[in-house]
């Protein structure tokens, strides 16, 4: 989409001042972002909903409302600012969520000043940070009805059904690239009994649906400048009904390591059990006793699950041609499948450590 264009789109929202300047925003795999700087120096974040993967973009604006309006209201009585602390969306001219037309469904939201979004951790504190605040999420949607939320994407964190889809992209191997991928389609196909293990948990009513975010990862929050405190969370199109513990799972699993996401060097990708550790801290306090006996005691194998999932998922999108993910270059995803599965091995290793943190900081 050409800047222009992107301008005019912004125009068509109750913003103040006119759109000016327009430069992509962040490092999203999904949605395309924005920042638009307009006539009277405001600046906004405008998205472009990818609707091939999120197909009912009316419902997911549904949810992101009632989502961050409650949050609004919690942080209210509790008698601080929302401003800085929760997303607040503009709508357009007309009054309306969002802008939808044959060139795209977009939504747009304030730009919090005097943040940083990081793609990697840098230290524990900051882990911690990051912790708190997605565990201070899971207690603040711990009173709004899961049952009123859509599901922005079926069967979103539904692991075996994740693995079934790639076995059946090995089946099809429509890129002819299943000879690259030996080892790694070997690695998942291997631990299929083990993706249902959250799942039979739910089935025996151990574990409730509750509000969850799904997409926990480092990147999806903002840190204040001057204070270091995570204070906002972003990429609210995947809340929905959902396990908490995934919502831990996925943060471990993209920030208790020091290497990106789609570090090549397989020597750089370990899993840091002091990252782990202050992680568990983290989340175990900002969810403030919303987290059951029996959630808490799934932490540790959430963590391998939504990193085991993620790998799946790229490694699919490897041998389906690419198709969801954003690539920077050929192999990308099969790179990113590598590194996520070298994180499960370390993960296994360390399967009794991980168990003996969580019941030191859940005491179990
Ligand atoms: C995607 O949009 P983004 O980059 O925050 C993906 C997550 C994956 C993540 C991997 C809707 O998140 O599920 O865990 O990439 N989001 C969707 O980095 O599929
Ligand atoms: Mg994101």
């Amino acid at each position: 989409m050409q800047i222009k264009n992107i301008k005019n789109i912004a125009d068509y929202f109750d913003i103040d001042g006119s759109a000016e300047n327009v430069i992509p925003l962040g490092n999203g795999h999904i949605n395309d972002t924005y920042l638009v700087q307009t006539s009277s120096g405001m600046k906004y974040v405008l998205q472009r909903i990818n609707t091939a993967v999120f197909k009912n973009p009316e419902g997911l604006m549904y949810n992101y409302v009632q989502v961050t309006e409650h949050i609004k209201k919690k942080i209210m009585t509790m008698g601080l600012d929302p401003g800085r602390r929760v997303l607040s969306n503009i709508k357009t001219k007309h009054g309306k969520d969002y802008f939808s037309s044959d060139i795209g469904f977009y939504r747009m939201s304030q730009y919090i000043e005097n943040t940083v979004c990081l793609d990697k951790v840098e230290n524990c504190t900051q882990f911690y940070e990051s912790a708190v605040a997605f565990g201070n999420f899971q207690y603040m949607l711990s009173d709004f009805p899961a049952e009123k939320l859509i599901e922005t994407i079926p069967d979103f964190h539904n692991t075996k059904k994740r693995w079934y889809a790639l076995k059946e992209a090995i089946a099809k191997d429509i890129c002819s690239r299943l000879s690259s991928a030996n080892k790694e389609v070997e690695f998942a196909i291997s631990r299929g009994s083990f993706c249902d293990k959250i799942f039979d948990s739910y089935k025996r009513g151990d574990i409730a649906l509750k509000v969850t975010h799904n997409d926990t990862k480092l990147n999806n929050l903002l840190f204040d400048k001057d204070s270091g405190k995570a204070i906002c969370i972003l990429d609210l199109d995947t809340i929905m009904p959902g396990f908490a513990v995934h919502d831990f799972g996925d943060s471990i699993r993209f920030g208790a390591t020091y290497a990106d996401e789609d570090e090549a060097d397989l020597s750089l990708v370990n899993f840091d059990m002091e990252l782990y550790e202050v992680y568990v801290k983290g989340f175990i306090e900002g969810a403030n006793g919303t987290l059951s006996e029996k959630e808490i005691s799934l932490l540790p194998t959430a963590a391998i699950m939504m990193t085991l999932e993620c790998g799946m998922r790229f490694l699919t999108d490897y041998l389906s041609g690419d198709r969801y993910f954003k690539i920077k270059y050929e192999n990308h995803n099969l790179i990113r499948a590598k590194n996520q599965f070298k994180l499960v091995e370390d993960m296994e290793e360390k399967i009794n450590e991980m168990t003996r943190i969580v019941n030191k900081y859940g005491q179990i």
